[in-house]
């Protein structure tokens, strides 16, 4: 079993983040966002959710896509248009922080690439086990696992998100493995519990995935927030739905900027990006939605 993911406060030093960021690929920042802005949020998106039918979001990757997200899963962006408190949390400045360290070296800003609910429902069962960096694999294939960070992402506790619920799952360390294209179930795994406020930063290096929500009737509430590498090299985000709601929202270099550009749609399918269903099939005959897949 892998040793627990790292626990730092949001006061303790950016230094000390980083060091365990660069270490296992991921860290748990505790109160990273204030309890007000977390309240808010969780009240709109829990209030919107009502009306969203779970396992509909495709992620823009079709029956592949809803597959990858679960039938039991509720997820929806332009939170914007939800909650103003969304662009209070886009200010955050320990996120920023962690952001401009990772993604700056290798570019010359970065955007919002993914805002989104994230509900797990009761009896999800655990998500397969990828790396954000692979929608992006064009950029990062060939220097793997060499490569500049092309992703960041923040998964924010709305409520308390333990085990049973669904905590995120990561594979520390695997953000310096060999092989870029994993879809795996059955690594050893750490979750990610989060108190309201806390956030499970990781890179986009690092296997990751949603947990298995193990209770009868109780909801997993948390927010994936991602950022990504924009330049005129790297820009890989674009697309009909706006992460924030309202035109663009970049992080940097005045951290919610809106200027009517476009963003995109999170893990929208690159012309030829590597397919999971394979590994799938042959790791995971009876998972969910394998009828789907044939
Ligand atoms: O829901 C989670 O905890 C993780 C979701 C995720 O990693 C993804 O959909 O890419």
């Amino acid at each position: 079993m892998p040793d627990p993911l790292r626990r730092l406060s949001a006061d303790a030093p950016v230094a000390a983040m980083l060091e365990a960021y660069e270490a296992d690929g991921a860290l748990v920042v505790e109160g990273m966002v204030p309890g007000g802005i977390v309240a808010d949020l969780c009240a709109a998106a829990t209030t919107y959710a009502e009306g969203v039918e779970p396992g509909v979001a495709d992620q823009g990757m079709g029956e592949d896509g809803k597959f990858f997200v679960g039938a039991n899963t509720i997820r929806f962006s332009s939170l914007g248009r939800i909650t103003p408190a969304y662009f209070d949390l886009l200010d955050n400045e320990v996120y920023a922080a962690l952001a401009d360290a990772v993604l700056l070296p290798n570019c010359g800003s970065y955007w919002v690439n993914t805002a989104q609910v994230m509900f797990i429902g009761p009896g999800e069962q655990a998500q397969v086990l990828h790396r954000d960096a692979d929608n992006w694999f064009q950029h990062v294939a060939p220097t793997w696992p060499d490569c500049p960070e092309v992703t960041i992402s923040a998964m924010i506790g709305l409520e308390e998100v333990t085990e049973e619920l669904g905590a995120t799952r990561a594979v520390p360390g695997s953000h310096r493995w060999p092989e870029l294209n994993v879809y795996e179930y059955d690594l050893e795994t750490v979750p990610a519990e989060l108190a309201p406020g806390d956030a499970f930063v990781y890179s986009g290096k690092v296997l990751h995935g949603g947990g298995e929500n193990r209770t009868a009737d109780r909801w997993r509430r948390a927010m994936h927030q991602g950022c990504n590498a924009c330049s005129a090299t790297v820009r890989t985000t674009r697309g009909p739905t706006s992460a924030a709601g309202s035109g663009c929202a970049t992080c940097a270099p005045s951290r919610t900027r809106h200027d009517g550009s476009p963003v995109g749609r999170r893990s929208r399918r690159p012309p030829r990006r590597p397919r999971p269903r394979r590994r799938l099939r042959q790791r995971r005959p009876n998972a969910i939605g394998w009828s789907r897949c044939a």
